[in-house]
């Protein structure tokens, strides 16, 4: 009898963590890992920051801001009205509850866990069943050279709005990153039995991940199907830059420019019924791809396993 299949998910943003959590409704305890972008990670107020992590582990826990899709649902700003009062940077909001996240993560690393350990150790106090790992446990950080200069990801994301004119990307750290164990180990199973992109920024949360030279390379070599969900729904993000980076680097911002990007390594893209008219042959499915309701991930989720050949 072989072993229950198991799926890899990529995510990065709220559009992947949004999936993920589908993915983590639809499938049986043990058959799904999240590996997540950290190339928005940074240190901030003496803190390790992983936007991305902590989007995907307070999706998965159901606390996520569900305007916002990122931090805590409930939070309030006591801590960043007082440290404002101080003096302090408040550009990047940290609520109350979800400094207690970020306290405990930089407590665990400075103890000398690795980033696996540390969101090992949180998702299991958070009662978060589904395997959730960092791409890599080396530093990745995503650079942004722009017509305002060579700008930190949280710079350009949140304190300038994303205004400035991407020129170019650049992934620091990732030729040299390894995957992180947990990540080599889902791609080493036997049962692995599809490999899913979330609707992320292609750009700015799938990029740094496949920068790591490890994974593209094993993304080539997999034997199960690979498929993205486009973060592009009728030409424009669902949220956040994709389409102004697009445009900005000289792409034209549709479904078809992402199965192109992925090119090498991708079996299928999923694209919106909006864009059904690009769904040419056979390396396209069509599906709703805007998950406004937890029905709405649970359903794109079952429609990407199939996709993938699960069998429920
Ligand atoms: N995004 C914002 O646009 N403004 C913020 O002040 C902000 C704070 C923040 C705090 C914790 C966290 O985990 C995420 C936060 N984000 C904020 C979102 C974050 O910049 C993005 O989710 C990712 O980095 C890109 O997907």
């Amino acid at each position: 009898m072989s072993a229950a299949p198991r799926y890899l998910a990529l995510s990065g943003g709220v559009g992947g963590a949004k999936l993920a959590s589908g993915l983590a409704q639809v499938l049986p305890t043990g058959a799904l890992i999240v590996a997540v972008n950290t190339g928005d990670d940074f240190r901030h107020l003496g803190l390790t920051i992983c936007p991305d992590l902590d989007t995907v582990l307070y999706t998965l826990a159901g606390l996520a801001n569900r305007e916002q899709g990122w931090g805590r649902e409930g939070e309030s700003w006591q801590v960043l009205d007082e440290l404002g009062r101080l003096g302090g940077d408040t550009w990047f909001r940290l609520g109350d509850r979800d400094l207690a996240l970020h306290l405990l993560r930089s407590q665990l690393l400075g103890q000398g866990l690795t980033l696996s350990q540390a969101i090992t150790e949180m998702a299991n106090r958070l009662s978060i069943h589904t395997e959730v790992a960092p791409l890599s446990d080396d530093p990745v950080r995503t650079l942004v050279e722009t017509d305002q200069g060579l700008l930190e990801f949280q710079d350009y994301f949140v304190r300038r709005h994303c205004a400035p004119a991407v020129k170019a990307l650049h992934f620091d750290g990732a030729a040299q990153a390894v995957l992180a164990p947990a990540i080599r180990r889902a791609l080493d199973d036997p049962a692995l039995a599809g490999v899913i992109l979330c609707p992320s920024n292609p750009y700015l949360s799938i990029a740094p991940m496949l920068a790591v030279p490890e994974l593209r390379q094993r993304l080539r070599q997999l034997q199960v199907p690979v498929i993205a969900v486009s973060p592009i729904v009728g030409g424009e993000a669902i949220k956040g830059p994709t389409a102004k980076i697009m445009r900005e680097l000289g792409l034209q911002p549709s479904a078809v420019a992402i199965s192109e990007l992925y090119g090498d390594f991708l079996d299928l893209t999923v694209v919106d019924i909006q864009d059904a008219a690009l769904a040419t042959g056979d390396h396209f499915a069509v599906a709703p791809i805007v998950m406004k309701t937890i029905e709405d991930r649970v359903d794109l989720a079952r429609r990407c396993l199939a996709l993938v050949g699960h069998k429920h």
